[in-house]
């Protein structure tokens, strides 16, 4: 059975949300840490080395980093066509979608929600808190623009994990001064994909309110 380690509303929503849609046998494990290390499982950093959530276990197969399990489990789970099946225009989409939400938009985040990793003095702090929070502004007017050109869903038209991994990060969003979910197209893709009985679910199973 597939395992997911995951905590609640963190990067592991996503993958959570890509396995319940799929239709997957899997059990999910809640990672437990304690002075910014996991100390249960306690082996844990076999699975994934840096600490952090999601891990998904699969047989042997063992991966980490929330877009790439997003899409691991797309192409898992064919019949359940939440990837882009096998048009290369809609497979780059998929690939550039998920890639610029973590190395860009996720990176922004934990910057907002963490300034202390990248500086020491509480004024530089407030400054890399502030610069992010400046580009997630724009990023999310952005964002917004391109799905209402992309008619709701990021890749062509249809419900993939792109979509799941834009509603976490939606999520989110809600702790900015203009929160994600206030956008016209972002509040409407956010309702449309936490409204799925699949993702409903997933907010039950994580004990997740909004
Ligand atoms: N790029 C990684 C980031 C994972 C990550 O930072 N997860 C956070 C929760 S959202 C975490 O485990 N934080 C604990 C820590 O960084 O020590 C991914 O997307 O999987």
């Amino acid at each position: 059975m597939i395992k997911l380690y995951y905590l609640p509303g963190s990067a592991a929503l996503a993958p959570h949300g890509c396995l319940e849609e799929a239709g997957a046998d899997y059990e999910l494990v809640r990672v437990v840490r304690e002075n910014g290390r996991p100390t249960e499982p306690r082996n844990y950093l076999d699975l994934q080395p840096m600490g952090r959530v999601p891990a998904l276990v699969d047989g042997e197969i063992v991966t980490y980093e929330s877009a790439a399990v997003c899409m691991y489990v797309g192409d898992r789970f064919p019949e359940a066509r939440l990837g882009p099946g096998t048009d290369p225009a809609a497979r780059a989409a998929w690939y550039r979608w998920h890639t610029y939400l973590t190395n860009t938009v996720q990176a922004d985040f934990m910057r907002m929600f963490a300034p202390e990793r990248d500086v020491d003095s509480d004024s530089a702090k407030a400054e890399v808190e502030a610069c992010a929070k400046r580009r997630l502004a724009a990023t999310r007017d952005w964002i917004d623009g391109e799905l209402a050109k992309a008619g709701g869903y990021l890749v062509g038209g249809t419900f993939s994990t792109a979509d799941l991994f834009l509603a976490m990060v939606t999520r989110w969003g809600r702790r900015l001064d203009e929160p994600w979910w206030g956008a016209p197209n972002l509040g409407s893709h956010y309702r449309r994909i936490t409204s799925r009985p699949a993702i409903q679910r997933v907010y039950e199973q994580e004990g997740l309110e909004d």
